[in-house]
């Protein structure tokens, strides 16, 4: 596997507000997340550049890849390591073609329907959820609580990441259903110490 799914953090700039995303990321990394991915529905392609290069010099060293959230455009002029995609963004073709060679890209999937419909070839994971209903994403697909998750994780021939109202204590269950890693927002992002929240997640 080329990309270490363990602990990852997905940023929220309301969330990320009390810290400043720049140090919330940086702490969550001190405290031991593998992979972060930039995502904000309403900032410019523009603004959201000049984060994602802020983020990667943060990142620069600590072996942790940066993935962009839905937009193409922003991975490839930021030189992000990665595009994650939901059903509706990007397709993902579109983004294997246009993207350096090794880049990382992963795929939303809800269901068993989407698993089959994905392009699993030139994807290198899918994110599984919402395992619980999140206020963290609007108008989010139904929850597949943790026997969905056993059930498409199983299914799936690419690593998985488990996504949705989860929370440090729910590691092991994550785990237990087969998923190769936990990703979170609000456990971390939402938190008064970002880096003992993320040093809270014991996945292995
Ligand atoms: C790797 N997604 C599904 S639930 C959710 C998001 C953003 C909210 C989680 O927040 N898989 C990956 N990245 C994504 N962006 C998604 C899925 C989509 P909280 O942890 O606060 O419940």
């Amino acid at each position: 596997m080329r990309c270490n799914l363990s602990l990852y953090l997905v940023t929220d700039p309301d969330l990320c507000r009390g810290h400043g995303l720049e140090s919330t990321v940086a702490a969550a990394v001190r405290g031991g997340v593998t992979m972060v991915q930039l995502r904000d529905k309403h900032a410019s392609d523009t603004e959201m550049i000049a984060q994602a290069i802020r983020l990667k010099e943060i990142l620069e060293g600590s072996g942790v890849p940066l993935i962009i959230n839905d937009r193409l455009s922003v991975a490839l002029e930021s030189g992000a390591d990665g595009l994650h995609v939901g059903q509706s963004d990007t397709a993902v073709h579109e983004a294997r073609d246009a993207m350096k060679p090794g880049a990382i890209i992963g795929l939303s999937i809800n269901s068993l329907d989407e698993l089959a419909a994905a392009p699993v070839e030139i994807l290198d994971y899918i994110g599984l959820g919402p395992v619980f209903a999140t206020p963290s994403k609007q108008n989010h697909a139904q929850p597949i609580g943790f026997e969905g998750l056993a059930t498409l994780a199983q299914a799936s021939p690419l690593p998985s990441v488990a996504i949705g109202g989860l929370k440090a204590e729910h590691c092991r269950s994550v785990r237990e259903a087969g998923a190769h890693g936990i990703a979170v927002i609000s456990a971390i992002c939402g938190q008064t110490d970002p880096e003992q929240a993320a040093r809270s997640f014991r996945f292995t």
